[in-house]
């Protein structure tokens, strides 16, 4: 009787697991994003409807982090799962276009392929900024397609690199002749993916340019043309330094328009409820950059910018919505970008390969709460760590700083005098982790 009893119910179990197909997943990364800059997150400025109702379908998260304050870092992490550090420290700020002989190195291992290996077609429509020639490609990292630029930036109407290139892609080959507001355009070449693969499981990675410089909304003149070199006029044309966020608005409102059309083309073609959706963003903004640049992005409550390690540089939105399957909330847990590739990993069904992440399958479908632990940050000379509330801030050879997040979420008050016991424990937490760390990029 009792065994009759299991194979009922494993019959009964039988048809969810056969029915179920491995899940779309399509993760859209704002550049530059400030946690504050979109409605969801508290801008009053900003009008973002469809990202707003992103929200409010998914998961909100508020304590999410970006892996590193700047672009390159950021996206080393999210493709590999791992500390951008293990592969040296050129991956701690951007890539420098100049040096074209850098890049992810070719044996990391990355979502796409692991993805790929499980099946999916595997697409990169937007900003790569991991190298900038074979083989450091996408198309090398186990991207099938790939559209946009490779370099940090460009124009949004002529797609002109900052030393004055063309840098706009299908694959390996320059498409010179693209013409439209680059965030429209990977809007197009997003649905073009999407309905070209909506028979099988996709995984669609849209890293926009949106919000990175030059602040040009879709409305504003191109500045760049090609053969000139704009190192130190990389901003746009801005005719007001003191108050960039009209040029802002129109970016940000272009990418949330951006985020409603693929979310509708998953939707017309019967897709959404059988796709994963992630928006986050790889960095926080600048709230004022030098040359008197002013009102550029809205940090909400936290301190610093990009490019700092303070919260102001890391802390940045990110929704994960799956109708059906993912109960809408907001959630509270201390999450980082890397997190997503075990977690994308389980979801696929893949072999589960080692990473510094953490799989969030289980606070996603259940609200579990994540198990403690300390997460680092390093950028050139300063370093950070976090553990529950506390966060351990050093900046070079300043005095050590120390905060409480929950109390303070602004970092205005360093306990670090007060509080000894847990200096100690995060400076010896962040030395381990630098030598392990260190110890990867050697080899
Ligand atoms: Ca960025």
């Amino acid at each position: 009787m009792r065994f009759l009893i299991l194979t009922l119910s494993l019959l009964n179990l039988a048809p969810v697991t056969a029915l179920s197909k491995p899940p779309n997943i399509v993760l859209i990364m704002a550049d530059d994003l400030g946690y504050g800059d979109i409605g969801c997150y508290g801008s009053k400025t900003n009008r973002t409807p469809h990202l707003d109702k992103l929200a409010a379908r998914g998961i909100r998260f508020t304590d999410f982090h970006s892996n590193g304050p700047m672009c390159s870092p950021t996206r080393a992490a999210t493709l590999t799962g791992l500390y951008q550090s293990r592969f040296g420290r050129s991956f701690e700020s951007a890539l420098n276009g100049a040096e074209r002989e850098a890049g992810l190195p070719p044996a990391a291992f990355t979502i796409a392929e692991a993805l790929r290996e499980q099946g999916y077609a595997t697409g990169m429509v937007g900003k790569w900024h991991l190298g900038y020639d074979a083989p450091y490609l996408p198309n090398q990292q186990g991207f099938d397609e790939f559209r946009g630029l490779l370099s940090g930036d460009g124009d949004f109407h002529t797609r002109i690199d900052r030393l004055g290139n063309e840098d706009w892609w299908e694959n390996e080959v320059l498409q010179s002749e693209a013409e439209g507001y680059t965030t429209d355009l990977i809007t197009q070449h997003s649905v073009d993916f999407i309905e070209r693969h909506q028979k099988e499981p996709f995984f669609l990675y849209i890293p926009h340019l949106a919000i990175h410089f030059p602040w040009q909304g879709p409305e504003d003149p191109p500045h760049r043309t090609k053969g000139n070199n704009y190192l130190k006029d990389k901003w746009g044309i801005i005719a007001d330094r003191s108050d960039v966020s009209t040029h802002v608005k129109a970016m940000v409102e272009s990418l949330d328009l951006s985020v409603g059309e693929i979310v509708s083309a998953l939707e017309t073609r019967g897709l959404r409820e059988n796709t994963l959706l992630i928006f986050t963003s790889d960095n926080g903004g600048y709230r004022e950059y030098s040359g008197g640049f002013k009102n550029i992005s809205d940090m909400g409550p936290y301190r610093g910018q990009k490019a700092t390690l303070y919260e102001g540089g890391h802390r940045v939105p990110a929704i994960i919505s799956w109708p059906g399957k993912i109960t809408p909330s907001q959630n509270d847990d201390t999450v980082m970008t890397f997190d997503l590739f075990p977690t994308l990993q389980k979801l696929a069904g893949c072999e589960t390969t080692e990473t510094d992440g953490l799989d969030l399958s289980d606070l996603l479908f259940e609200s579990t709460k994540l198990p403690d632990r300390t997460l680092f940050w390093r950028m050139k000379n300063d370093k950070a760590a976090r553990h529950g509330p506390w966060k351990l801030v050093q900046r070079g050879k300043r005095p050590v700083e120390l905060y409480h997040l929950t109390d303070d979420p602004g970092e205005s008050k360093n306990l670090a005098a007060g509080n000894p016991e847990v200096v100690q424990k995060l400076t010896q937490a962040l030395s381990d982790w630098e030598k392990d760390v260190d110890a990867s990029a050697r080899q």
